[in-house]
């Protein structure tokens, strides 16, 4: 875009937000072009910042009218590239949308902005003895729009499911500007297209979130973690299952791997969990009316392969215990901007994924190193690879081979985003990507909101 054409249409944006709010300066724009791993990096002419939905429609409309694409951001904290502007894209954030209403006891629902990290939704459930069921080791930067953009899923999604079932309505602006509002969130309401839905997990390509309805789900009070090392994948498949059928009240069964607990102990310094270590372990909680413990050990002494356990009922011991498994992001990244593979697989083929992972992978990056971690009660492994640059994507291509081939996906809960749009058509058929871009053209003609994701181009 030409300079003098840039100038007018970042002072009618400023007209709107304010100047303060578009934001120019290189040395703050930096934290919005560069994505959280440190693998993806884009440029941006400025950032805008709306506070209002109000102001956000007319942002989107001045876009529109000018034929500006937009890369709408919120806590900037995805991982598949989405969120930054690879193609010198105006950035949106969302971060000033950060009304909160309260919390509607009855329904146990509650309106939230799109820029309400999901720490402060947390805090603010919690305070009317409920919680939100989303729940991500990323809490204190990812935002409400960020989560359903991505329909997120987090670590509680064996018990209260993904951000979609939570989401009992959207507010969002269309990318002509016009705003969509069905925010009564109504238990029963079949009056057709059910457009919260179909933004779930869209990525910021149909439209942009303004705030949502959102279901909170009751906190039971007696709750425990119990980390278990185990002998081998196999056996922590069959106790997970075994905890699954008898506790009903699980919340999470969460794994990861000698090497990564290693690593992680030692760029955060932490002790191990036992005095020796384990092939896998395996992180459970569950939380009750009753105290869950007893079913939970009850279900694990009938389990094979059980190696150390360490419990946790008081919140310090439970967060400690978290900590092993929820700094693996952080400490992977020390080592440098990994390939984030998030795939899922039939349980039942889960350990001959892992088991013939690291030979798959090193045949072609034989410098490369496999971490896994990830849900292991939703099937869901996080393949982070390290020690391959970040535009190679060959052993990208090699693990989602290996994936379908065992009837996964290459997605489970990060989205498409732009790493991994080539690779779509492994798990969407023709048809099925014919009706995405009519989807998108129909609700995007222009083809402005966040045009380097989710679809491959044609
Ligand atoms: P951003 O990163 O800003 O954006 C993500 C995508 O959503 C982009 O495509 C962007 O354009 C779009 N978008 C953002 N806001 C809007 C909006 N208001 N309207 C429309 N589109 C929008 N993910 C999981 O699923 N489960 C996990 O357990 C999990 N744990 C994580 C742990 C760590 C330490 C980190 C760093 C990330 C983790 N993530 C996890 C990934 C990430 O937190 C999620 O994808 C989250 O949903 C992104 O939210 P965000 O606000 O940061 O969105
Ligand atoms: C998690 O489960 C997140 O901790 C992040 O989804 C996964 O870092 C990753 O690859
Ligand atoms: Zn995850």
């Amino acid at each position: 875009m030409a300079r003098r054409d840039l100038d007018t249409l970042l002072s009618r944006l400023a007209g709107v937000v304010g100047s303060q709010h578009v934001i120019v300066d290189p040395e703050v724009t930096r934290g919005y072009v560069v994505d959280w791993t440190g693998r993806f990096h884009g440029e941006t002419p400025a950032v805008i910042r709306p506070g209002s939905v109000e102001e956000l429609a007319e942002v989107v409309q001045i876009c529109a009218d000018a034929k500006v694409a937009i890369v709408p951001q919120g806590g900037n904290t995805g991982l598949v590239g989405g969120s930054v502007p690879l193609a010198g894209e105006l950035v949106v954030s969302t971060r000033r949308l950060t009304a909160l209403g309260e919390v509607d006891e009855l329904a146990g629902q509650v309106t939230a902005g799109a820029g309400v990290v999901l720490a402060a939704l947390q805090e603010h459930a919690r305070a009317a003895g409920l919680q939100y069921a989303v729940d991500l080791a990323a809490r204190d930067s990812a935002t409400v729009g960020g989560t359903i953009a991505t329909n997120a899923g987090g670590l509680h999604l064996i018990r209260w499911g993904g951000t979609r079932e939570q989401l009992a309505g959207i507010e969002a602006v269309l990318a002509d500007g016009s705003v969509v509002r069905h925010l009564a969130g109504l238990a029963k309401d079949n009056t057709g297209y059910d457009l919260a839905r179909l933004l779930c997990g869209s990525e910021g390509t149909l439209g942009i979130v303004a705030s949502a309805r959102l279901r909170l789900v009751p906190r039971p009070p007696e709750r425990v973690v119990a980390l278990v090392g185990f002998d081998g994948l196999r056996a922590a498949v069959g106790a997970v299952a075994a905890v699954r059928r008898d506790v009903p009240c699980l919340d999470a069964a969460e794994v990861f791997f000698e090497d990564g607990l290693a690593l992680v102990c030692e760029v955060e310094g932490l002790r191990p969990p036992f005095a020796r270590s384990w092939p896998v372990y395996v992180l459970f909680e569950a939380s009750d009316h009753d105290d869950p413990t007893a079913p939970l050990s009850s279900a694990l002494a009938s389990a094979g392969g059980v190696g150390d356990v360490a419990v946790g009922t008081d919140a310090r011991t439970c967060a400690e215990l978290w900590s092993y498994r929820e700094l693996h992001t952080s400490a992977i990244n020390s080592v440098g901007p990994p390939h984030k593979l998030d795939v899922s697989l039939p349980l039942s083929l889960l350990p001959d994924f892992v088991a013939q992972l690291p030979d798959v992978i090193s045949r072609h990056a034989p410098a490369a190193h496999v971490w896994l971690f990830g849900h292991i009660g939703d099937g869901n492994l996080h393949v982070n690879v390290t020690g391959v640059a970040a535009d190679d994507d060959t052993v990208d291509g090699i693990v989602f081979r290996t994936v379908v081939s065992l009837g996964g996906s290459i997605s489970a809960e990060h989205g498409i985003g732009t790493a991994k749009k080539r690779w779509l058509h492994l798990n969407r058929s023709d048809a099925e990507i014919r009706a995405f871009r009519r989807i998108k053209h129909a609700l995007d003609p222009l083809g402005i909101l966040n045009p380097n994701v989710l679809l491959p181009p044609t």
